[in-house]
């Protein structure tokens, strides 16, 4: 049965924060699904998506973004400081993710910035797991208190699943009332391609060391499913600058193309619900991350 309009609840709500803070791997817990890409390294997101969580009382629209960061001259950095301060416009809330125990100038750039802002910002303070006795988290919870001059507090945990039932409550003051704003079905506004391009490029950042993740992307060339086969069929090419870094990551007899390619053929296989043949290539391309025209070319423009 249909609520009536003035009963449900529906809008949008930004995830900010320096990063690393852990954003891309709180809004999947809130959503109940892996969308957004997540590792220890800064820069793993560099796309705004949005993820929509329906329910039979509202629909919250996360919208993930990359790191806000300082420093970084190339036009990559800019892209995702861009991406980043547009998810600004038309929210209903801001959620400002923090890491427990951790405040940077980066944090505090974001935090004015927050101040300037016309939508009511919420701060996570996230990875509490961290201290194994509350009290210790106090003096943090007061200094960023004096720092960002925001109200309301929330201390999570992404990994322990814990904080995520007060988030939601304290994001629904901020939701209007009005019906639906997507279909019910209505996951993400990244296509399918997309998110595949993600899941290989996820894995690049997870198995790779320092020298190479950043210098790299992937650009899906096929991506169809074969019906005589039974399978999907998905062929990734991964960018990179540098001979050098292709070697790194092909590695040695090929090793970790391979680790990189079972890992992400894992998550396509839950992604595209079916069997999958995955291919992967790796090619020089110089610049791409300091060419605004070949940023373009590979998605960075939205
Ligand atoms: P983002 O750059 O802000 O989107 O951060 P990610 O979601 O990619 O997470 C950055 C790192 O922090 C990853 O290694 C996560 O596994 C880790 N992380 C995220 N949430 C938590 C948490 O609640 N506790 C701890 N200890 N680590 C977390
Ligand atoms: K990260
Ligand atoms: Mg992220």
């Amino acid at each position: 049965e249909t609520p009536a309009v003035e009963d449900y609840q529906a809008g949008f709500v930004a995830v900010i924060g320096r990063p690393n803070v852990g954003k891309s791997t709180l809004m999947n817990e809130l959503l109940g699904q892996k969308l957004s890409i997540t590792s220890p390294k800064p820069q793993t997101t560099r796309h705004r998506i949005h993820g929509v969580h329906t329910t039979a009382t509202h629909q919250i629209v996360y919208v993930d973004t990359p790191g806000m960061h300082i420093g970084g001259e190339r036009s990559i950095n800019a892209y995702m400081n861009r991406t980043a301060n547009s998810a600004f416009a038309d929210v209903d809330l801001v959620l400002f993710v923090v890491e427990a125990g951790r405040w940077t100038h980066e944090d505090q750039a974001v935090a004015d910035k927050c101040k300037t802002i016309d939508v009511p910002v919420v701060i996570l303070v996230n990875k509490i797991d961290k201290f194994k006795k509350k009290e210790e988290l106090f003096p943090f919870l007061q200094k960023i208190g004096e720092n960002a001059e925001f109200t309301t507090l929330i201390p999570v945990s992404a990994y322990k699943k814990s904080g995520l039932d007060l988030i939601e409550k304290e994001v629904l003051k901020y939701i209007p009332h009005q019906s639906m704003i997507f279909p019910e079905d209505y996951i993400t506004d990244r296509s399918t391609r997309f998110l595949a391009s993600e899941i290989v490029r996820e894995k690049l950042m997870r198995v790779l060391g320092e020298e190479v993740p950043y210098g790299a992307t992937v650009e899906i060339e096929q991506f169809k499913y074969d019906e005589a086969e039974g399978r999907w069929i998905v062929n990734a090419l991964i960018l990179v600058e540098r001979e050098g870094q292709k070697l790194i990551v092909i590695g040695a007899k090929g090793d970790m193309i391979k680790q990189i390619g079972t890992q992400a053929r894992k998550d396509l296989i839950t992604l595209l619900e079916g069997r999958v043949h995955l291919e992967l290539w790796v090619k020089v391309k110089e610049n791409w991350a300091d060419d605004e025209r070949a940023l373009a070319s590979l998605g960075y423009n939205d």
